[in-house]
């Protein structure tokens, strides 16, 4: 409860939660109810605010944060609704940073309960207060889905701080009919598309509900020892002690308030809202919470980079402190262009004060994370979650030709959106390869590049670079002699070729004596010799050799250092294939990280990638998870991450780096060079 009259500066809520559990919904619901919104969209029919982009309508998921605001009751709250993929993780992750609270929208499903866990430990990692929205109440009825106590229960096996039910549902037969709150004790009925009506306590759920609401109680009295002596000696405590400790304890995340409800039929959404109203936390504590220094006349932070096709680039703001107008000096550069975000919907602002959420228009310098200041220059906040490696590759080629050029550009530009898109070009395949965080990930880039810049591509797994090297030492005499007309070519030498260990890369040596290959000549032949490296016989790049000048014939006129390069060349081609070259494959070094549930199925897709398991360990700081360590050559890699994320519910993960390289023989090998020979061929090289 409001300790006085008055108001709230602007607060901000984030919706996060599961894939597909109804916070797109939630947030057209939470506008409706607060009169933001005089029509309600559906996810369906792609009109959500949330859901503005044309990527999201056309995969009915959320693809980023979307923004929208409302005043509820005087007071103003931003909303950042956050897609639920594990593909967009940072994304969502950066909105929760700079967000009051978090609502965590999960559906009734005690199956859920692994993909809440590495939420709720990033929330209780960054101490950022939550409550649990049980979403989609109205399913509970269709009789495989579990009780609301079964629910939790699963839901608590995985959080760290005490989930606290604050409503009952009531039932009617199988359905959900309405709930009652555990504070005020009112019941609630619900109706469709309607504010529920006060009804009194039904007989039916009376015992649930002093239970639970005992339950309640004593979870709040570990932290308070007046309500802790009041229970035991049977007081009944007075409510708004009752409220006032339920909202010390969210804002310093202690407790999980649990609500019930339902997105699409507006059901227990207006609790929601007051929830909000009463003991959502102030800006004020989060500043505090992120270390921020007030400084000067205005503080922001940056959570989100937005490139408008109109308005340029928009910084996506939490103002933390003081007022920031259009026009003023942020982070070195001038504020041009201030809006309130309402979707796709840019609302022109003059000022905003501490609190809200604004979009800053052409702040070129300042990225994601950055906490501008009309002093200071930008500077990143040292909580900011780091962004997760890249677990998936396509290499990207531009369908027009045409459009090769502008193709990096435009890559350029989702980079700066999307920090966790990663563009790389290959120097050991030539190719333009874009890293993410998995196919959806990387697919909804290729859409954008589609939708925004008007370049189509082709995809494919990226190349493995291989590489070959030779079994057999072998001493080989080569001849280029040449006459045309005027004055000829020749060179003469004698090279050992021989092999060397893994990683000792390529050496070249000479022992000539008296003279037999002019000195000033032996640069060229060593020149000839490593223009030969780039392709050995199996079409890869040598590696692991070493090359010995033993001897030669000159001749004093036709004798050039263009002759030694080329006879150097020649000496290569015909004397690798006599060295039995042998195919290497980049292994790498995995560690795969999953849910102790999942590890003994790790060694099936290990081996079937023919990888092998070195051990597996607990997960440092991260309880209930393993992490496997493991070797797994580079070509079986590019779509582990779809195979675990299929075996672990969608949280399982890897990151990995390179070991070594080892010989590949067999079909395997015939394979890849079949490929690399038909790849060269045809390239005309
Ligand atoms: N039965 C039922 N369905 C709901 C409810 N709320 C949402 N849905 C449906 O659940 C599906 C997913 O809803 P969204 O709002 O897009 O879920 P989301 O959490 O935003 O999804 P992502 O952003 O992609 O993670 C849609 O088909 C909704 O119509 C609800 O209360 N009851
Ligand atoms: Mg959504």
């Amino acid at each position: 409860m409001p300790q006085s009259n008055r108001k709230s500066a602007p607060r901000c809520a984030a919706l996060v939660g599961p894939y597909l559990s109804g916070k797109t919904s939630l947030l057209e619901s939470l506008l409706f109810a607060a009169g933001a919104i005089s029509r309600k969209g559906s996810v369906r029919d792609g009109n959500t605010l949330g859901d503005s982009a044309t990527e999201a309508k056309a995969r009915q998921m959320s693809v980023e944060v979307g923004l929208a605001s409302a005043e509820y009751l005087g007071e103003r709250w931003s909303f950042l609704d956050c897609p639920g993929s594990v593909e967009l993780i940072a994304e969502s992750k950066a909105a929760l940073m700079v967000a009051d609270l978090a609502v965590v929208v999960v559906e009734p499903l005690p199956d859920k309960a692994p993909l809440l866990a590495p939420l709720f430990k990033f929330l209780d990692d960054q101490a950022i207060p939550h409550l649990l929205f049980i979403n989609k109440i109205d399913l509970l009825t269709s009789g495989h889905e579990a009780r609301i106590s079964e629910v939790l229960e699963a839901f608590q096996a995985v959080s760290a701080r005490p989930l606290v039910l604050r409503q009952v549902p009531i039932r009617d037969g199988d359905v959900v009919t309405g709930h009652v709150d555990l504070v005020s004790e009112r019941a609630y009925r619900f109706n469709p598309h309607a504010p529920s009506d006060l009804v009194p306590i039904p007989d039916t759920v009376r015992d649930r509900e002093q239970g639970a609401r005992q339950e309640l109680l004593e979870a709040l009295s570990d932290f308070d020892d007046r309500l802790l002596e009041q229970l035991l000696e049977d007081v009944a405590p007075e409510k708004e002690e009752v409220y006032r400790l339920l909202t010390r304890e969210l804002a310093s995340d202690q407790i999980v308030p649990v609500l019930v409800g339902s997105a699409e039929n507006d059901n227990g959404v207006v609790r929601l809202l007051k929830l909000l109203r009463h003991e959502g936390p102030e800006v004020r504590s989060t500043a505090a919470r992120l270390g921020v220094d007030p400084e000067g006349i205005a503080t922001v932070q940056v959570f989100k980079t937005y490139l408008a096709a109109h308005a340029g680039k928009l910084g996506f703001s939490r103002v933390w402190h003081g007022t920031v107008t259009d026009g003023m000096t942020l982070g070195g550069e001038r504020v041009s262009g201030l809006y309130r975000m309402m979707g796709a919907d840019q609302r022109k602002l003059t000022e905003a004060v501490a609190g809200e959420v604004v979009a800053l228009g052409r702040l070129d310098r300042a990225a994601t994370g950055d906490v501008l200041s009309d002093r200071s220059a930008p500077k990143r906040s040292p909580l900011w979650p780091p962004l997760p490696p890249p677990v998936y590759g396509l290499a990207i080629v531009a369908e027009n030709r045409n459009d090769e050029v502008k193709l990096s550009g435009a890559i350029q530009k989702l980079t700066e959106e999307d920090p966790t898109l990663l563009l790389e070009q290959s120097t050991e395949t030539g190719e333009l390869v874009l890293w993410g965080q998995g196919d959806i990930h990387l697919q909804i880039a290729i859409d954008r590049l589609r939708n925004r810049h008007n370049i189509s591509v082709k995809f494919h797994p990226p190349q493995v670079p291989y590489k070959e090297t030779i079994r057999k030492a072998v001493s080989h005499h080569a001849r280029f002699k040449r006459q045309t007309g005027g004055h000829g070519q020749f060179a003469d030498i004698h090279v050992d070729v021989k092999p060397l260990p893994r990683g000792e890369g390529f050496v070249f040596t000479e022992s000539v004596v008296g003279g037999t290959v002019p000195r000033q000549y032996i640069p060229a032949v060593e020149q000839g010799i490593r223009d030969s490296l780039p392709r050995g016989p199996l079409g890869f790049p040598l590696v692991d050799l070493a090359v010995n000048l033993s001897s030669g014939q000159f001749h004093a006129v036709d004798s050039s250092e263009m002759a030694f390069k080329t006879v150097a060349r020649i000496a290569m081609t015909e004397a690798l294939p006599q060295c039995e070259p042998v195919l290497l494959e980049p292994i790498l070094t995995v560690t795969i990280a999953v849910p102790n549930e999942f590890t003994s199925r790790i060694q099936r897709i290990v081996s079937g990638r023919r990888g092998q398991i070195s051990g597996f360990d607990a997960k440092p700081d991260f309880k209930g998870w393993d992490e496997v360590q493991c070797t797994i050559p580079q070509a079986e890699i590019h779509d582990l991450i779809v195979e675990l994320r299929s075996l672990t519910v969608g949280v399982g993960t890897f990151t990995y780096r390179f070991d070594r390289l080892a010989e590949v023989t067999g079909r395997l090998a015939d394979k890849a060079i079949e490929q690399r020979k038909a790849a060269l061929d045809s390239n005309g090289r």
